[in-house]
């Protein structure tokens, strides 16, 4: 960072429902905290809260070394800093974004003189700044910026640095959601399983909840697995098996009046594998499949 702003100071672009939550957090810690917003009057509760509000994008980077962006996607942060000058600026960015663009981001900011280090937020808004509500944010690229901006950085939520390709943030980011995205679909589908019939949304909940952390082991197992390529020794409950098992799922589907639209792509995942050498992969553990998603 090479401006001469107070430790503690910093800029933050975005007052979105995220941008306001991180801001009243900087705020509550007693930093000096610049903000932008397109919308202007969404800046107005923070100013009375203490933040100093630029008038445009280029205002506001000037006023601090560290600069967090918080905008819509990356097409925004593009248009919001075109033309401002980035020079010695430190830009962490918690834009939500693939890879690629993570990667393309900080090779614009390295061309513009900036350091940069890219974040995957894995919270909500109401779990900034709330210690122990399990908030946290990837970050990657440039070590030394992240080094440098941990102890601000650490304000709203944990921050886990998880290398210096800058894409991985958003990969860390991309693989949690798309896991939980998962999990919502088959929940999903058991509750509209029960829908109609004497059983309580709010009973099933426990069984559920209880069901889905017994199944967790899944994560570690399938880790060790495709570390080690061997998808079949110790397995316990085999490809085999759990094909003819799906049948079930998808005819009680059918008598329940239910699509099975939300299952049937991983059960189908798992019959391609098995279908494709039953005599090699039966044996297997689910995990095998993974390798067919590949492309
Ligand atoms: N909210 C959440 O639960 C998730 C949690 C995980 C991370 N995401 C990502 O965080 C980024 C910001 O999300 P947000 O919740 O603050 O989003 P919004 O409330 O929709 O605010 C969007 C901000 O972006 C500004 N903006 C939009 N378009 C433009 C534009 N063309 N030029 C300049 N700024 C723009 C918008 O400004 P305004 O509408 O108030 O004028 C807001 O500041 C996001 O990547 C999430 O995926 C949140």
């Amino acid at each position: 960072m090479t401006d001469n702003a107070p430790k503690n100071s910093l800029t933050l672009l975005g007052l979105g429902d995220m941008g306001t939550a991180l801001a009243r957090t900087w705020l509550a810690a007693g930093h000096r905290l610049t903000v932008w917003n397109r919308t202007a009057a969404k800046a107005g509760a923070l100013a009375a809260e203490g933040a100093v509000v630029a008038a445009s994008p280029a205002e506001a980077v000037a006023a601090n070394g560290l600069v967090v962006i918080c905008l819509l996607d990356d097409a925004t942060v593009g248009s919001a800093l075109d033309g401002v000058v980035l020079t010695g600026k430190d830009l962490v960015n918690l834009t939500t974004g693939t890879p690629a663009e993570g990667r393309a981001r900080a090779a614009w900011a390295e061309e513009r003189g900036a350091r940069f280090v890219d974040g995957g937020i894995m919270a909500t808004p109401t779990m900034i700044g709330v210690p122990g509500a399990g908030g946290y944010v990837f970050y990657s690229g440039s070590r030394a910026l992240f080094d440098t901006h941990r102890a601000t950085l650490e304000v709203p939520a944990g921050a886990r640095f998880v290398g210096e390709d800058p894409g991985h943030a958003a990969l860390h980011d991309v693989a949690l959601l798309s896991a939980m995205y998962g999990m919502f679909a088959g929940i999903s589908h058991a509750y509209a399983l029960i829908e109609g019939e004497d059983i309580a949304p709010k009973d099933l909940a426990p069984l559920l909840s209880e069901w889905l952390g017994a199944m967790g082991f899944f994560v570690g197992n399938a880790a060790e697995r495709l570390t080690s390529r061997d998808f079949t020794t110790g397995v316990v409950s085999n490809l085999a098996m759990q094909t003819a098992a799906s049948g079930t799922l998808l005819r009680t589907a059918e008598q329940q009046g239910v699509s099975a639209e939300l299952i049937s792509p991983y059960l189908d995942l798992m019959r391609r594998r098995l279908t494709a050498d039953p005599a090699a992969h039966g044996g297997e553990d689910t995990a095998g499949a993974i390798t067919l998603l590949k492309r």
